[in-house]
């Protein structure tokens, strides 16, 4: 798949998409999101890929979306315009497999927004995180001020929304904003690692168990418990159930074969 800002490689199930804007810390605009929706939404529908990973490169995750393409925007050019960003975002919340965010340096405003609609966060330990939209002027409206109290309290959320501050990874740690730190050279590694670990599961109980918690949040817990059984109970007609639960018998490591 070829794009202009952004590279996607497919190894051995694990795709990787990395964001290509270097020379302006991987500032988000239009055509970086319009290929993130295109490329989310090719990898979803690809069944050999059972892992994405989203990363900026070594040096900075995203320092925001590009602030140049929207410091002359009127109200109504917001409103109504096209919303490549909002896009993105749900075709990637919304792939049917897991999504990892590996970040190192900046993720700020926008690309801190971007890693929230990954399903986990690892990060280098000179990761830097932050919603600086305050100074600009404006509020995280990339789902910032939605998803961030979802993941780690009101109260944090509020206090990173209306600072602007940055944080540093061991902090984000701490808050819950990430799963795992690790060093800056050893973050490619460990997110394969964590990538793989993913990968060997059984691709239709990963995707029904993403669903269970993503659809489950959207509801109240009567009606979450209801959705979770549904499809607890469609896993018991895949392969993958029968052979999980012999290979345990059996004392030897399941092969799933994501069907
Ligand atoms: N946009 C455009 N260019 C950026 C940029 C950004 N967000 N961040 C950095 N750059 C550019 C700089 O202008 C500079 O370019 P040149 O001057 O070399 O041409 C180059 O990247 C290097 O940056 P610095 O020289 O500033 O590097 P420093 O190391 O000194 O500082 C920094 C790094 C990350 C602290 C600083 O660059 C910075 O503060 N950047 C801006 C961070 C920020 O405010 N981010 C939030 C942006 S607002 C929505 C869609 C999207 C959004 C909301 C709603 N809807 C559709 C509803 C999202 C909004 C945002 O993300």
């Amino acid at each position: 798949m070829a794009y202009e800002t952004i590279i996607v490689e497919i190894e051995e199930g694990i795709a990787s998409i990395t964001l290509n804007r270097s020379e302006v810390l991987n500032a988000l605009n239009d055509k970086v999101f319009n290929e993130l929706e295109e490329a989310a939404t090719k990898l979803a529908a690809d069944n050999a890929v059972r892992v994405v990973i989203i990363t900026g490169g070594e040096k900075v995750f995203a320092a925001g979306a590009d602030i140049s393409q929207m410091a002359s925007s009127t109200a109504v050019d917001v409103a109504t315009g096209e919303k490549p960003s909002l896009r993105a975002f749900k075709a990637i919340e919304n792939m049917p497999k897991p999504v990892i965010a590996s970040i190192s340096g900046f993720a700020l405003g926008g690309g801190c927004e971007l890693t929230l609609v990954a399903d986990v966060r690892i990060a280098a330990d000179n990761a830097q995180f932050g919603l600086p939209e305050i100074k600009l002027g404006i509020l995280p409206g990339a789902g910032g001020t939605q998803r961030l109290p979802r993941l780690i309290g009101i109260g944090r959320a509020k206090e990173l929304i209306f600072s602007g501050c940055f944080i540093a990874a061991d902090e984000a740690l701490r808050i819950g904003l990430v799963n795992k730190v690790v060093p800056a050279d050893q973050l490619a590694a460990e997110t394969q690692k964590m990538a793989k670990r993913f990968a060997v599961q059984g691709a239709v109980a990963l995707r029904l168990a993403k669903s269970a918690v993503n659809e489950g949040l959207r509801m109240d817990l009567e009606a979450g418990l209801e959705y979770e059984h549904k499809c607890f109970s469609l896993l018991f007609a895949t392969e993958d159930q029968k052979e999980g639960m012999k290979a345990f018998m059996e004392k030897r490591p399941a092969k799933f074969l994501g069907k």
